[in-house]
Parts: C-alpha cells; sequence; structure tokens
C-alpha cells in the first residue's frame, strides 16, 4: 500500500511554503502505508507533468496533495475540482491564463475520491481546527487537483485522489493573517493519511 503526498513550492511574494515543509516531518509508514513525498513546481503544465512522471514511477494507491491557502484558519480537505484555471497571480512560469477549461474533453468538475470526511473526523481528534472546503479556487492547486483526478480516471481508475489546503504556519511570520504551528499542520496530515490508509487497507 502506498500514498503520494505532495507540496508545493513556494510562490508570489513568499519564499517559504508550509506544503513543502511539511513533507520534512512526515514518517516513511503510516498505518502500513509507504509515504513517498514530492515537491511539485508551481506552474501550470510543468506541475501535472511532473504528478503524471510520479503516478507512473511510484504506481500509488491514493494521492494526497497539499497547497497552502493564505488566510484560512484551519486545515481544509477540498471536495470540488472545478475545469478553470483563471490565475489572480502569475504562476512561478510567469503564466497567468484567464477562464481557460484545464482539459476541453474533461467534465466540468471532479469531486475527490479520498475518505474527506473521515479525514476531518481524524483531523477533529487531534484538536486542529478543521472543515470540508467546497472550493479549491481557480490558481495552481485547483489545477493539479483536477488534473490528477483527470489522469487518473482515464488511466488508473482505481487509484484514489484529492488535495487538503493549509494555512500558513507560523513559523513564516506572517503579521495579521491566521496560522497553525507547522507542528500542528504535520499532525493534521498524518492523521489525515491514517484515513486514507484505512480506507485502502
Ligand atoms: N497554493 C496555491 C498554489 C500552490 C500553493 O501552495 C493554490 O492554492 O492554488
Amino acid at each position: 500500500m502506498k500514498i503520494l503526498v505532495t507540496g508545493f513550492e513556494p510562490f508570489g511574494n513568499e519564499t517559504y511554503n508550509p506544503s513543502m515543509e511539511v513533507l520534512k516531518n512526515l514518517p516513511e509508514k503510516i498505518k502500513g502505508a509507504d509515504i513517498v513525498k514530492a515537491v511539485l513546481p508551481v506552474v501550470k503544465d510543468e506541475s501535472l507533468e511532473k504528478m503524471r512522471q510520479l503516478i507512473e514511477t511510484e504506481m500509488p494507491d491514493a494521492i494526497l496533495s497539499l497547497g497552502v491557502a493564505g488566510g484560512r484558519n484551519a486545515v481544509t480537505p477540498e471536495r470540488t475540482a472545478v475545469n478553470i484555471n483563471d490565475f489572480r497571480i502569475p504562476d512561478n512560469g510567469g503564466f497567468q491564463p484567464e477562464d481557460e477549461p484545464i482539459f476541453k474533453d474533461g467534465p466540468d468538475a471532479y469531486f475527490s475520491t479520498l475518505p474527506y470526511r473521515s479525514m476531518i473526523e481524524a483531523i477533529k481528534e487531534k484538536g486542529i481546527p478543521v472543515s470540508l472546503s467546497e472550493s479549491a479556487g481557480t490558481f495552481v492547486c485547483n489545477h493539479v487537483f483536477y488534473g490528477t483526478r483527470y489522469y487518473c480516471q482515464r488511466n488508473h481508475p482505481h487509484v484514489l485522489s484529492g488535495f487538503m489546503h493549509i494555512p500558513y504556519a507560523k513559523e513564516q511570520g506572517i503579521k495579521d493573517r491566521p496560522s497553525l504551528p507547522l507542528s500542528d499542520i504535520t499532525e493534521a496530515v498524518v492523521a489525515a493519511l491514517g484515513a486514507v490508509a484505512d480506507a485502502l487497507s
């Protein structure tokens, strides 16, 4: 049993991305599942190209992608990915699409196939703020969430995949915005991965 966990490089004005930092603290195994970690570029096509390569080389049973959602005050598993790129800022490759479908032949939306309800329960049990999110936005996180579902449904329909946004980490030192200590974010990700491992076994 193998779970691929992805985070992102820093982007925009930031030099730190908690979704990348959290990967460093994850154990190699959770509830019998091997945990494979990878960092994706915050660049439209490159992010999905790297994801496709990872799926083909690692052959995971499930994929949990992580990204930061600055301003949120809780860990938020996402329910829905939409078929739109509408970037409010350029990505790290300088791309800034507006109202552009991710895949012209794809459906308007996909739902996460991860067990987000039990992920939420597992995170709640740790006393960490968590809620279900209804929108992963229309930037690179949604792009990866949508593109991964699109690719898996066509090529590896048994692979579960989905997305979880995390808040800023306290360690980033961003003033006047909600944040959680990186240790709490790590605990939440471990709890979520435990719920995914339970769903696979
Ligand atoms: N957050 C961005 C992209 C990379 C990341 O960590 C987003 O929410 O789209």
